[in-house]
Formats: structure tokens, C-alpha cells, sequence
């Protein structure tokens, strides 16, 4: 039977991250993945990383081409009653995001994993996480019609929402928390300059629209769309045309219309499975936990669960001590759970929530409050640069 110190199931950001930061520390690891290579780098979601993202991928090895490519944006606009309010991310907390694309992030891991001599597996099919509650857990898949068996120390299970490995710990062993909003975001990507040199998020009685971006010459526009729409309903020119009627006029007028590249629905959920630790398995990113993108907090949170991860494995295989190991699931929810409630909040307070005119005017009131208190856009600022880690004892 092959063996190894890790097992990682999932090629997505969390799994390759995990893998390279181990590999730097001379912790061997192997990655499973259910897709093929270009799938997985073809994937368009996050856009937006915290500067404790940025850090983390920068001491991985790969921050050159995010560094000279990447855009830093020091506030983002809140678009609203037809007027356009910049909060400033740099004057309430000296920091900024950094815009770069989870594609790109993607590919720079892959090449660094390939280049440094790893081992990922890509097209496993009937993948199958075994005996993590003993000693000796292994993994199980199916690979080029042969079925392969890997022993390991632990598994990671990086695997996302739909992964196998949350799946095979019993229910009675869990606790799972979830919210699932009733509509979801329709987006696109086009080779078109941004509308706005910053992202907005808009407020519109239509429904919530997002300007996003990946570079100085392609745009990432989302708009809020029912759970039920069918994407052959939306050709270009009425995507365009609805992105426009819910922005700001101001930013209305500067978007420039072009074809689009992709085009995809991703349904809003918050989800929270507790404890992220069972025996030798650690459930990491999206596997644990999803959050509506309107924070731009999923892909950000994944990283965090892999620090916390590696440095927990570096430990115990450097001193034998288990200490941060023990901690994983506590350290990481602490954090997510504050994630969580801030995707939540900024989700509720830009969203159209059925016709109930009530809330639309609270929502209103709230953003109208928000524009008057330091203290408040104080508080929007903290949460969307990242909030700070803890440090291990
Ligand atoms: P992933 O990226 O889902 O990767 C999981 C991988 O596991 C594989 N897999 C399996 N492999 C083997 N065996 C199995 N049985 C398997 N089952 C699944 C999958 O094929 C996949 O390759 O999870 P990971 O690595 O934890 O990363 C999480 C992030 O991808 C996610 O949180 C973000 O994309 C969320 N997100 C955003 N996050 C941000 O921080 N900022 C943003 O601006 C942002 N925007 C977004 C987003 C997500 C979106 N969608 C599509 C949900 C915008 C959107 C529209
Ligand atoms: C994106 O560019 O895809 C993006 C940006 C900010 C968000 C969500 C998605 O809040």
C-alpha cells in the first residue's frame, strides 16, 4: 500500500496551499481530485483577498506574479437611493484587499506543486476517506480504471461543500448550521474595463448588483437573480441592461458592454459544521463552511483554515505535540463564526428580500446611517480587510 504523511482530498485553493506550505516544511502530502487539471484552473469565482491571504500565499512561495499583478484597492463603494458612498478601507484601518483572481491563485499553486515535485492525482473517482478515528487512516479511489489504496498520518478534507470527506462522518458526530437565502447571484466575466475603479455594491428596490473586476481590462459583474433562473433567460444584452437600471447613475453611464466569457448562478448559503476535527481528519475551506460571497470572505477563510492547519502539522511533526493540533477546530470557528455573521449582515443589508417594503426602507435607514457614523463604516472596514488572527500560546 502507498504511503504517505498527509492526505489531501480537494485540488481547490485550500488543498493546493495546504500542500505547498507542507511540502515547505518537509511534511509529504498527496492531493486527490475528482476533476481534471483544467477544470479546476477554469474555475471563475473569488476576486478579492485579504491582506492575511496575501501573506500567506507570499510565504508559499507564490506571491510574485500576485504581487506585480495584482490590484490594490483601498476602499469600494456602497451604491444606494441612486448615490454612490466610498468607504474608506485605508484611512479606518491602515490596510486594503487586494484584487486577484482565485483562477490565478489557482494556477500559480498548481505550477509551484508540479514545479517542487508533487504529487496530485486528478480524475479519482470514487474517492473514500477510511478509519480516521484509529491510528492509521486511509484513502481509497479509483484512478485510470485501477483502485489504489494510500495509509497516511491524516486527512485533509479540503474537499468543498459537496466533498466526500463531511459526508463520512456520522451525523451524530456533527453539528451543522445553515441559513439558505432565497435567491442567488447570476455572473459574468467580459474583457471590458471596469465601470469604476473600485468594487461597488449596490442597494436596488430590482435587487442587489455587484461591479467587480480581475484586471484593467476585464469585469466581473454579478446581479441578484430568483434560485429558479435559467441562464438561457439572460442573454448579454439584458444582463447588461439590468446591471445598469440597479446601479448609481454616475456608474451606470461608465459601463462598457461587451461579450461575455462566462456566465454562471451560484446559489447564497451560510453553513457551519462543528467541531472541523474528527480523529485524524480535518475538514478545511469550504468543507466546513460557506458564506454568501457578498462579504468576499469564502476563498479567505479557507486560507485561514489551512495557517491554522499547517502550522498545527509543522508542530507536531517537528516536537510530537499535538497542542495546536488539539486547537484546530476551536481556533478556526472562533474566527469563521465572526465571518459568518459579517457575510450574513452585509448580505441581509444589500439584498432585495421579497416585496416587503418595510425592510427595504430599514435597510435604507441603515445605509443612510452608515454614511452619517464614522463608527459604523469603522466597523464595515474591519470586517471586509479581515479580522485579526490569534496567536497559538
Ligand atoms: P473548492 O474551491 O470548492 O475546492 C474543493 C475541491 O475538491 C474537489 N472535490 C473532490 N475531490 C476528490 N474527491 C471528492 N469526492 C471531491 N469532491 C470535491 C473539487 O472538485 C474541488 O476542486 O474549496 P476550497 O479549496 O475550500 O476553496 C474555497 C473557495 O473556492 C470558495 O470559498 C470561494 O470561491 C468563495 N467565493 C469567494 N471567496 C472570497 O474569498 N472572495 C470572493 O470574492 C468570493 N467570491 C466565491 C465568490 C464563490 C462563488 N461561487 C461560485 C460559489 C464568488 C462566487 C460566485
Ligand atoms: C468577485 O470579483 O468575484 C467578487 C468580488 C467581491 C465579492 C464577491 C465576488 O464580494
Amino acid at each position: 500500500m502507498a504511503r504517505t504523511q498527509v492526505a489531501i482530498i480537494g485540488a481547490g485553493p485550500s488543498g493546493l496551499l495546504l500542500s505547498q506550505l507542507l511540502h515547505l516544511h518537509g511534511i509529504d502530502s498527496v492531493v486527490i481530485e475528482r476533476q481534471s487539471r483544467d477544470y479546476v484552473e477554469g474555475r471563475i469565482r473569488a476576486g478579492v483577498l485579504e491582506q492575511g491571504s496575501v501573506d500567506l500565499l507570499i510565504k508559499a512561495g507564490v506571491g510574485e506574479r500576485l504581487l506585480s499583478e495584482r490590484l490594490v484597492h483601498d476602499g469600494f463603494a456602497l451604491g444606494f437611493a441612486d448615490r454612490s458612498f466610498r468607504i474608506d478601507l485605508r484611512r479606518f484601518t491602515g490596510d486594503a484587499v487586494s484584487v486577484y483572481g482565485q483562477t490565478e491563485v489557482t494556477k500559480d499553486l498548481m505550477d509551484a506543486r508540479v514545479a517542487g515535485g508533487g504529487k496530485l492525482i486528478f480524475e479519482a473517482t470514487d474517492v473514500a476517506v477510511e478509519g480516521f478515528d484509529g491510528e492509521r487512516p486511509t484513502v481509497r479511489y479509483l484512478h485510470e480504471g485501477r483502485l489504489h489504496e494510500l495509509a497516511c498520518d491524516f486527512i485533509a478534507g479540503c474537499d468543498g461543500y459537496h466533498g466526500v470527506c463531511r459526508r463520512s462522518v456520522p451525523a451524530t458526530a456533527m453539528q451543522a448550521f445553515e441559513r439558505v437565502y432565497p435567491f442567488g447571484w447570476l455572473g459574468i466575466l467580459a474583457d471590458v474595463p471596469p465601470a469604476a475603479h473600485e468594487l461597488v455594491y449596490s442597494n436596488h428596490a430590482r435587487g442587489f448588483a455587484l461591479c467587480s473586476m480581475r484586471s484593467a481590462t476585464r469585469s466581473r459583474y454579478y446581479v441578484q437573480c430568483a434560485l429558479d433562473e435559467q441562464l438561457e433567460a439572460w442573454p448579454d444584452s439584458r444582463f447588461w441592461d439590468e446591471l445598469r437600471l440597479r446601479l448609481p447613475a454616475e456608474v451606470a453611464q461608465s459601463v462598457v458592454t461587451g461579450p461575455s466569457i462566462e456566465k454562471s448562478i451560484a446559489p447564497l448559503r451560510s453553513f457551519v459544521v462543528e467541531p472541523m476535527r474528527f480523529g485524524q481528519m480535518f475538514l478545511v475551506g469550504d468543507a466546513a463552511h460557506i458564506v454568501p460571497p457578498t462579504g468576499a470572505k469564502g476563498l479567505n477563510l479557507a486560507a485561514a483554515d489551512v495557517r491554522i492547519l499547517y502550522q498545527a502539522l509543522v508542530e507536531r511533526y517537528r516536537t510530537g505535540s499535538t497542542g495546536l493540533l488539539d486547537r484546530y477546530s476551536e481556533r478556526c470557528l472562533r474566527r469563521i463564526w465572526k465571518a459568518e455573521r459579517f457575510s450574513w449582515w452585509f448580505t441581509s443589508v444589500m439584498h432585495k428580500f421579497d416585496d416587503d417594503a418595510f425592510s427595504h426602507r430599514i435597510q435604507l435607514a441603515e445605509l443612510d446611517y452608515l454614511t452619517g457614523s464614522e463608527s459604523a463604516q469603522a466597523s464595515l472596514a474591519e470586517n471586509y480587510v479581515g479580522l485579526p488572527f490569534d496567536t497559538p500560546p
